[in-house]
């Protein structure tokens, strides 16, 4: 058979089986697993494990923001960034403004990325402002071109949505076969209680997660869930931070009813005591919801190892510290509500998971694989293309080294960031190669993609909507 390239000795993990065979590449598609592959291209994958590269199906770069702050990370460096962690699939997300079209966030999204990005990308909606154009006109023609999936918030004054406009994008959701992402937190109590703390002079950043206590994210779970079952579609809650909001999951599964649930790093790793750190320190790790505690981590590893929590993504929003349009947009000594939230998290999101979960027990490596590519790939319609590694799927491949052993430094990595939250975390097991599409894009230390070589992804809807539509 006329390969360009094969991966050879390697062990193949997939989210179903673990095997040791060869993998034959031909113009950037897997087409072939078995033994004793030759071509004139050969990588030795011995003592390694060869995966899926990563679906980082929430991650933010180049979106805009509110005046004066702005995101690190455009899609040149956040692939790039991506890629050396990793992942070789980013779905960052076209926000709408309020008072614009979805297709204007959408065509400028596409003018930042194409040319630049060196991994594959897709992008989510933001949907701020759900007129009936934007759900019955807009939003149909975006899913036509590969927009298959919307964040809708629960919270922040210049996002969120009353819970008769959360019941119309789920009902468009369900026309169109879009999947739904939600952030839920619940806006009222946030600010009720922001504005008791900072009454009380309650402003330094740990109160960020005084202002968000579990009860918040745990009742705008339910809501949600509870929406959902209303119109009967399917919900993705992102970003679930701890035993509360995933009760509600749990609660929402074993009623039958298709909710999906993500988590992120800083939700394993950090803790609310890292908000307390020297100074404005702390402001590195404002994130909402917030890092809680240990025994919520605890719960967090429980519920990915069970699958409640089916998707594991960076949520990497990347603000700068020490930058005067980032966290210190508003001065060194700012109050925590007028900190920019989030933290970067791109790069790190599978070493993270890999040496804490896989390196400790905690997690298979099938559950590995399904956590970081396989199911955000399938939620979001990127199968068989993506998530896998099967012949006729795109050869986008990471070659995993369980035995190296590195520290988490911010120098290491390659994001436009200045800090990373987990400086000095030692980690176990490490991507040493990364290919996209059969193109080395990461070589062991080297950054060796080229910007422009990431495509844009036109992503399935969900595969039953005609026959449910038709049901009704
Ligand atoms: N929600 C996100 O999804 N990302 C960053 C901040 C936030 O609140
Ligand atoms: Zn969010
Ligand atoms: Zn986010």
């Amino acid at each position: 058979m006329d390969l360009d390239l094969v991966i050879k000795g390697g062990t193949v993990v997939t989210a179903a089986d673990t095997a040791r065979c060869d993998v034959g590449i031909r113009g950037g598609r897997i087409v072939a697993l078995a033994d004793g592959l030759t071509a004139a291209a050969e990588v030795d994958a011995t003592g390694l494990l060869v995966m899926p590269g990563g679906v980082d199906a929430h991650c933010h770069m180049d979106q805009p923001v509110e005046p004066g702050v702005r995101m690190a990370d455009g899609f040149e460096s956040g692939t790039r960034s991506a890629a050396c962690g990793g992942t070789t699939t980013v779905i960052p997300f076209a926000a709408q403004q309020r008072g614009a079209t979805l297709r204007s966030a959408v065509e400028e999204y596409h003018r930042l990325a194409a040319g630049v990005a060196s991994i594959d990308y897709g992008f989510h909606l933001i949907i701020t402002d759900p007129t009936p154009t934007v759900l019955h006109e807009e939003l149909p023609a975006l899913v036509d071109e590969g927009c298959t999936s919307f964040k809708i918030y629960m919270t922040y004054d210049d996002l969120k949505l009353n819970d008769r406009q959360i019941i119309e994008c789920l009902a468009a959701a369900r026309a169109t076969g879009a999947q739904t992402m939600i952030h839920a937190e619940n806006s009222d109590c946030i600010s009720w209680l922001t504005e008791a703390l900072e009454a009380a002079g309650r402003t330094a950043p740990h109160h960020h997660a005084s202002s968000r206590p579990p009860l918040v994210e745990r009742e705008a779970t339910h809501r949600a869930v509870s929406l959902a079952e209303l119109v009967d579609v399917s919900v993705l809650i992102v970003h679930v931070s701890g035993a509360e909001a995933i009760e509600q999951i749990r609660w929402g599964q074993a009623r039958g009813l298709d909710i999906h649930a993500e988590t992120c790093p800083q939700y394993l790793f950090l803790t609310a005591d890292d908000l307390h750190r020297d100074g404005f320190e702390g402001a590195k790790y404002v994130c909402s919801p917030p890092p809680r505690d240990t025994a919520n981590q605890e719960a967090v590893w429980t519920a990915l190892r069970t699958g409640v929590l089916d998707v594991f993504s960076s949520d990497h929003a990347p603000f700068r510290f020490d930058d005067p349009q980032g966290k210190m947009a508003k001065g060194s000594n700012a109050p925590f509500s007028e900190i920019p939230n989030g933290i970067p998290g791109l790069e790190t999101r599978m070493a993270l998971l890999f040496s804490g979960g896989v390196m400790t027990g905690r997690l298979t490596l099938s559950q590995f694989v399904a956590l970081t590519s396989t199911t955000p790939a399938e939620l979001y319609g990127l199968r068989p293309r993506k998530g896998s590694i099967a012949v006729g799927s795109d050869a986008d491949i990471g070659l995993w080294d369980p035995g190296a052993t590195w520290t988490v430094t911010n120098d290491l990595l390659h994001h436009a960031v200045d800090y990373t939250p987990y400086e000095g975390l030692q980690l176990r097991g490490r991507c040493v190669r990364t290919l996209s599409r059969g193109v080395t894009v990461w070589d062991d230390e080297q950054v060796s993609g080229a910007p422009g070589h990431g495509q844009y992804l036109r992503r399935s809807p969900k595969r039953d909507v005609h026959a449910t539509a038709a049901r009704r």
